[in-house]
């Protein structure tokens, strides 16, 4: 049996939801610092949950932090299909970014509350702890855990600018749950996101259909020269750590262009010592991301920046070292999956258009463990990891109608 195509979720409801979650941990300029692990990160965490009982789902936690919330289905042996995404942010972070695939995911489980619709598999709404890795890298930490890719003990020992340890402020803001992460197995998992780009919004299309994801690398490197006074040393003297990460950070953006298209290089984190105005930098650590949707391009630029730095290293008398802090290789998501979807934004009349994500996010990781595919809705300009992100509420209720009917599809609706 499959579900009318009148079948729509609330929109108001689900916009409600996104803008009073919006109001914990807020930007400076509209958008949200809701950093993982913080407290602003645990009201959040809360407020979900309240959401999700009020809605009749159980709540379950993982060692990371992770948050289930499940829907039971009419047959209880059947593995249960997943939607969701994550509620943490970007320091300077919009209101949708992960945000909608959680919440669109609650929406989801409202409306089959409303209709009374039942599914032979159970559903979960899942929010991954830490996608982000703004503030304990790499990015998609939990969900990597979870798929297999990290160790917890490497998890709970990353730490942030700070020093504090990713286990220690799990443990403090009281989310460490009693679930084996990584314990649930699932029967098909959808995510649904804002593409955090441009082509939707320029092609005119409320529906992006993902069937791949480019691959990544963070390399943080390590400069060390030699701090000394900016006005009595001679040039010539300088061992400068500083001019050592402006001539690398030229290197990633010329590699990046070299390999176009489809390829992307940025230097975004950048930790300057003794970080004074009139000292030379003696040393600095950098991060940087290098991201294409071609593994052979992506092994060719991360070869070229490392042997950039040491060139750029030995020039200038530093020290180099470099540290891989994030990988994941290109990402093609689940064949049948993606038709569902496809089907789904048909059947509901929903323009639509096969997309590549630029970004990373927990259904790359997932996509290694269970079958898995993305759903995305336009952003205003495609503008993303900034405070001004904007959608509208009609791409917000298009793209969760999508998840919607295909859950459905995946989950089978019974009676
Ligand atoms: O970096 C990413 O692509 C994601 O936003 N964490
Ligand atoms: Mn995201
Ligand atoms: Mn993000």
């Amino acid at each position: 049996m499959t579900a009318g195509a009148n079948l729509r979720i609330n929109s108001a409801r689900l916009w409600d939801s996104l803008e009073e979650m919006a109001q914990i941990g807020p930007g400076i300029a509209g958008g949200n610092n809701r950093q993982t692990l913080t407290d602003a990160d645990s009201e959040g965490r809360h407020l979900f949950a309240g959401w999700c009982r009020a809605a009749g789902l159980t709540m379950g936690v993982d060692t990371m932090g992770n948050m289930f919330a499940t829907r039971p289905g009419t047959d209880s042996a059947a593995l249960p299909v997943y939607m969701g995404s994550h509620l943490d942010t970007q320091p300077t972070g919009g209101r949708y970014d992960g945000v909608l695939g959680v919440l669109g995911a609650l929406e989801v489980v409202r409306t089959l509350n409303d209709m009374n619709v039942q599914t032979r598999h159970p559903i979960v709404v899942t929010n991954w702890t830490n996608e982000e890795g703004a503030r304990f890298a790499p990015a998609m930490l939990a969900s990597g855990v979870f798929a297999g890719l990290h160790s917890q003990d490497y998890a709970y020992s990353r730490t942030d600018m700070e020093g504090l340890r990713f286990g220690d402020e799990l443990a403090r803001i009281g989310w460490v749950g009693d679930e084996v992460v990584g314990s649930r197995k699932i029967h098909a998992m959808l995510e649904l996101h804002i593409e955090q780009g441009p082509i939707l919004e320029a092609e005119g299309r409320e529906i992006g259909v993902v069937t791949h994801g480019q691959g990544l690398w963070w390399l943080e490197i390590t400069l060390t020269g030699r701090d000394a006074h900016t006005g009595s040393t001679p040039m010539q003297m300088r061992l400068n750590a500083g001019l050592g990460m402006a001539r690398i950070t030229e290197r990633v953006h010329q590699i990046a262009m070299s390999h176009q298209p489809g390829a992307v290089g940025t230097v975004g984190q950048v930790k300057v010592f003794p970080n004074s105005r009139n000292v030379i930098p003696g040393k600095v650590i950098f991060t940087v991301d290098i991201r294409s949707p071609d593994q052979t391009k992506l092994d060719l630029m991360r070869g070229e920046v490392e042997r950039a730095a040491y060139a750029v290293a030995a020039e200038l008398g530093l020290g180099c070292e470099i540290e891989d802090v994030g990988h994941f290789d290109p990402v093609t998501f689940d064949a049948n999956l993606v038709n569902i979807v496809r089907q789904s934004a048909e059947k509901l009349g929903y323009s639509q258009m096969d997309v590549i994500s630029g970004a990373g996010h927990d259904a790359c990781w997932i996509n290694r463990v269970a079958p898995t595919v993305m759903i995305m809705c336009p952003c205003v300009g495609g503008l993303s990891h900034n405070e001004a992100e904007e959608i509208s509420p009609e791409w917000a209720a298009a793209g969760t109608d999508v998840l919607l009917h295909a859950v459905l599809e995946v989950a089978g609706v019974v009676g």
